[in-house]
């Protein structure tokens, strides 16, 4: 009989409607509503990409095809799927008390998001905890794969994919930006938070093994906090880089998501863009990672530091 393991799978969330739009976004902001231009603000960035976000089905796109290839991986191992999310539900606690009432006595968790954060990963992992704790269930959580080499060789492959577009005599007028989401600088500098020493390494990585020769590492999405966020933000980097290089080309990855949504189709293909054709400069952003099997393949890796294949 094969052992039945609970796989809960968390990410972000977006609205499933327009009326979503406010409870989600007083839902980011801990309870606190959002005033009508703050609302309107972001309604006109979800209308700019078409009305919606595409989030919500490659979740669950993505949660299907890591149950799969899992459940390919081990003899001995079933897994389950639940899904839970941080700002919409299904939440995060439902997904465990569905767990509890299919009798799951023990699950890994795992976050759509590479970079471990304390105040990312970890606080999706709290409320995972938190709940499990309450039924007795035995949670083994990824905390991160910004390394594993699946996923490096995803980006790898995606950033010499956009350089055969490029013309090769403009490849040393070709720069890549690596970013993640932004977060409060306090926040990650008081507590030695490990967030900006992941980014820079998948950075690292991808740029020692593939074809780019120049690479920066930015941040992106910060929010309206009057305090200072983790920079330099990519806008900002697209500009100071251009004028100090004469960049011809911009090939943004934010290997920071997993995914096409809001802050990839806003804020890197249009506000990045913006700024590169005002610059005069050629934008390029591939493929986010979506279900390729590279990038499931670098979970199903990670997972199996934790359940060792048979
Ligand atoms: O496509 C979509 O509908 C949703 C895309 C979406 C993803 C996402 C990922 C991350 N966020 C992170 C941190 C913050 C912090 C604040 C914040 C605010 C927003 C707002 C929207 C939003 N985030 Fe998000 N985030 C996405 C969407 N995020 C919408 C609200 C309006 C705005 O500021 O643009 C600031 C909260 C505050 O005001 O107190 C902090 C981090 C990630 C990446 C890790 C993860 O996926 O969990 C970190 C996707």
């Amino acid at each position: 009989m094969k052992k039945e393991i609970g796989l809960l799978v968390m990410a972000y969330g977006t609205p499933y409607q327009k009326s979503d739009i406010e409870p989600y976004y007083t839902d980011i902001r801990h309870g606190r509503k959002p005033s009508d231009e703050e609302l309107e603000d972001l309604i006109s960035r979800y209308e700019a990409i078409g009305g919606l976000s595409p989030l919500a089905g490659t979740t669950e796109r993505q949660a299907e095809a890591l149950l799969e290839a899992l459940n390919n991986s081990y003899d001995d191992i079933s897994f389950k799927l639940y899904i839970g999310l941080k700002h919409i539900h299904p939440y995060i606690e439902d997904a465990i008390d569905k767990m509890h009432n299919d009798g799951i006595k023990e699950a890994v968790t795992v976050v759509l998001a590479p970079h471990f954060s304390n105040f990312s990963i970890a606080s999706y992992n709290r409320r995972a905890q938190e709940k499990a704790d309450q039924y007795g269930i035995q949670l083994q959580h990824v905390n991160h794969y910004y390394a594993q080499p699946k996923f490096i060789d995803y980006w790898t492959m995606r950033v010499n994919e956009t350089l055969e577009n490029i013309p090769k005599e403009a490849h040393d007028q070709t720069v890549l930006i690596v970013s993640a989401h932004s977060l409060p600088e306090k926040m990650i500098v008081e507590n030695n938070d490990p967030y900006p020493f992941e980014l820079n390494e998948t950075a690292k990585l991808i740029k020692a093994q593939s074809l780019i020769q120049n690479v920066a590492v930015g941040w992106q999405s910060e929010g309206k906090t009057g305090t200072p966020w983790l920079g330099p933000d990519v806008q900002d980097l697209t500009r100071s880089l251009y004028e100090k290089n004469h960049y011809q080309h911009f090939i943004y990855t934010p290997v920071g998501f997993v995914a096409e949504h809001l802050e990839v189709l806003y804020d890197n293909d249009y506000e990045c863009k913006v700024v590169c054709d005002d610059v005069g400069a050629t934008y390029h952003r591939p493929p986010m990672p979506d279900t390729h099997p590279l990038f499931i393949g670098a979970i199903v890796d990670e997972i199996s530091n934790i359940f060792s294949k048979a």
